[in-house]
């Protein structure tokens, strides 16, 4: 008999999870227009495939322990370790979504991202280089419109074949600053956790997270914190705001050559050229 393969919902408040989820299950479920509406997790089948299972996890904007719909979902992911996530981005604020994004990517879990509301970008008269950003990001990038069913079965098939193949995404490195000190604590650590979530594991104890499930020795520990400690002293900043500087520094550097703007200008590059050369 064939294994049931399970499809994980994740991404910001409001980029149209229950939507999508409402798509790929064929079931109706109350969609509301404010942030914060699903904090509970919510199963169904894929329309016509009853050994695939969409769950769709409450909205958030990172993967810290502070907020419960962020717990919710991080153990989710990190207990119960769906085959593959569909990271719902809501095209139309790229960059913000983004962040959680590079935070999927650490978990080892399969991406594929759904590049949801592409129909109000085209509106925009913006442009997004899906190819671009799917080099980008190392995983399967899906223009998506939840809401008017476009690209779900793009998307599907998307899913269906990263969670076939099972290959854990490359998420970005930090900067030459900061990247060091994640890879010694990967080094400190190799042997306490699993290889796929490795990079997640040094990350958040980086971060210094209260609530990872995770036995280390006093040893190790105290390793731990003089890397952390040294790096903060260099950066002369706190450990956690450390990280999410990185992120913001990566992810506008990825997205400047691939989202453009429409242009407001009346002419065109070469318009101007053309009347002040003749
Ligand atoms: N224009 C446009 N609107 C969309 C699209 N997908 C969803 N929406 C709308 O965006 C709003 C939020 O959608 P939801 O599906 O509730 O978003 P969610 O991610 O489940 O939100 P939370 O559960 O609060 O995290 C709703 O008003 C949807 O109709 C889309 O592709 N395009
Ligand atoms: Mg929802």
């Amino acid at each position: 008999m064939r294994q049931e393969v399970r499809i994980a919902l994740a991404g910001n408040p409001n980029s149209g999870k229950t939507t999508m989820f409402n798509e790929l299950t064929g079931t109706y479920q109350h969609v509301g227009n404010w942030p914060g509406v699903t904090v509970e997790k919510k199963e169904g089948s894929l329309k016509g495939r009853r050994d695939v299972k969409v769950m769709d996890l409450p909205g958030i904007y990172s993967l810290s322990p502070y907020t419960l719909e962020e717990v919710i979902s991080r153990n989710y992911l990190l207990e119960e370790e769906p085959d593959v996530i569909i990271d719902i981005v809501d095209a139309s604020n790229l960059e913000r979504n983004l962040y959680l994004t590079t935070q999927l990517l650490e978990t080892g879990i399969p991406v594929v991202v759904a590049l949801n509301m592409m129909d109000i970008i085209i509106n925009r008269g913006d442009v997004i280089d899906t190819e671009k950003l799917s080099e980008a990001l190392g995983c399967p990038v899906v223009e998506t419109s939840a809401m008017r069913g476009k690209g779900i079965e793009n998307l599907v098939q998307a899913a269906l074949a990263a969670a076939d193949e099972k290959t854990p995404p490359t998420p970005g490195r930090f900067s030459d600053d900061v990247e060091p000190a994640i890879q010694k604590i990967e080094a400190l650590i190799k042997d306490s956790v699993s290889q796929k979530s490795l990079r997640w594991y040094a990350i958040k104890l980086f971060e210094r997270d209260g609530k990872l499930a995770l036995a280390l020795s006093e040893q190790q520990k105290q390793q731990i914190e003089k890397v952390i400690a040294e790096c903060e002293t260099a950066q002369e900043d706190e450990a956690e705001s450390i990280i999410t500087s990185e992120r913001y520094v990566y992810i506008s550097g990825m997205i400047g050559p691939i989202y453009k703007k429409k242009s407001v200008g009346k002419f065109t590059v070469s318009d101007r050229i053309d009347r002040i050369v003749t």
